[in-house]
């Protein structure tokens, strides 16, 4: 198949969306098409030297007319003009807004031949949309660009039905890469972090308020009373401040650790016993997802696109948006029966490399990208 030039626009340092983004475009180079990464900043998981993958850095103009520095406007010009020079075939953005916006206004630039592939993430539809003051310019955007996608059939469900949207949307989960993804070798590493008769809990978020972090807590509080347990919390966000003194509050400091952003996500998960997740919202979950891959099965709300991720009973417990009783009770009945544990991590196992794998969902983008070049 022709090598195609692809452009790709993404919150470089922002949570699973930018970690997608990143990874997709690695594994596109691997496969020897060219990615220009057209980013604000070095996307966080970009790694080392790869000649198929090149960086240009947006920089915004900040001229003392404005009052806010325009960077959609920068993007906007800064893609049009790589298309150019590059001659890519076409710009991958993720995020409605502002990307595909400042894509499709690229394209007015430079042509129609210049196609825009827009993926969904969630809080582009599940936030933004319902702000009326947005909602037409995420519809322009969507309805704009050359093919749409989302990361899970709930969030389809919901761009249509908050948006009025018609136009095709393509399912294309998000996916791990196995190799890099998969129960690590942490012997030694977990004596630090707990005696053997403990099991660990883990927690990885941006602190934002949806996760609800302060259920976790909860969970955790309720778990260690029948379970010798520590929990780990990864991220940093809005609500670190208020989980810290609800762990203080509760006399837990001794049993939690908080890690702070941490790069080898992997080597902590493959610490873990149990993924919490909790969240109000959630198109998709990666977290869960790359827990999931290194056979960490995860208790978690049935928000938007978790059930799609987790099946309730094989690869983790699901659980009305608050019902913290009930979460605690199905982690601690999973930790109490080892025979059960055992079945559900091989569970997860299998489920991540065979349903979310890395090269499936790969095909899956090219496949998309040839057909909207009308090169099938
Ligand atoms: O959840 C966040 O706060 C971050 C956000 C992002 O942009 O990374 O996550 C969204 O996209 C992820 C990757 O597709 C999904 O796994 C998350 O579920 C989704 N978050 C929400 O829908 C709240």
């Amino acid at each position: 198949m022709e090598r195609l030039k692809i452009g790709i626009t993404c919150y470089p340092t922002l949570g699973g969306s930018g970690v997608v983004a990143t990874e997709l475009g690695k594994l596109l180079a691997e496969k020897g098409h060219q990615v220009h990464f057209i980013t604000h900043s070095m996307p966080f998981r970009l790694g080392k030297f790869d000649k198929n993958i090149f960086y240009h850095e947006v920089e915004v103009n900040d001229y003392y007319v404005f009052k806010y520095p325009p960077y959609d406007l920068s993007l906007a010009s800064k893609l049009a003009q790589v298309v150019k020079q590059e001659q890519l075939d076409l710009l991958h953005v993720h995020y409605a807004i502002p990307h595909a916006v400042c894509a499709l206004l690229a394209k007015q630039m430079v042509g129609p031949d210049l196609k825009v592939v827009t993926t969904l993430h969630g809080t582009d539809i599940t936030v933004l949309a319902q702000d009326e003051s947005l909602s037409d310019l995420i519809r322009y955007a969507i309805n704009g660009s050359d093919a749409v996608t989302a990361v899970s059939e709930d969030l389809i469900r919901e761009t249509r039905q908050l948006l009025g949207i018609e136009k095709r949307i393509e399912l294309a989960y998000n996916f791990v890469d196995k190799r890099v993804y998969y129960p690590r070798d942490v012997v030694s590493l977990r004596k630090e972090f707990a005696h053997p008769d403990e099991k660990i809990l883990i927690h990885i978020s941006n602190f934002r308020p949806v996760k609800r972090v302060t259920d976790v807590v909860e969970i955790f509080d309720q778990v260690r009373k029948e379970v010798p347990a520590r929990l780990l919390f990864v991220g940093e966000g809005p609500e670190l401040s208020k989980v810290l003194c609800q762990v203080k509050e509760r006399g837990l400091l001794d049993r939690v650790t908080f890690c702070g952003k941490q790069d080898d996500v992997a080597q902590l998960l493959s610490l873990a016993d149990l993924m919490l997740l909790p969240s109000e919202k959630e198109s998709f979950g990666l977290v869960a997802l790359e827990a999931m891959a290194c056979g960490v099965p995860t208790i978690a709300s049935n928000a938007g696109g978790i059930p799609e991720l987790i099946t309730h009973g094989e690869t983790g417990y699901l659980a009305e948006i608050g019902d913290v009783d009930l979460m605690s009770q199905l982690a601690i009945g999973l930790l109490k029966n080892e025979p059960a544990y055992r079945a559900m991590r091989e569970a997860c196992l299998h489920r991540a490399r065979y349903t979310f794998c890395n090269d499936v969902i790969t095909r899956q983008y090219e496949a998309l990208y040839y057909q909207v070049l009308g090169k099938p």
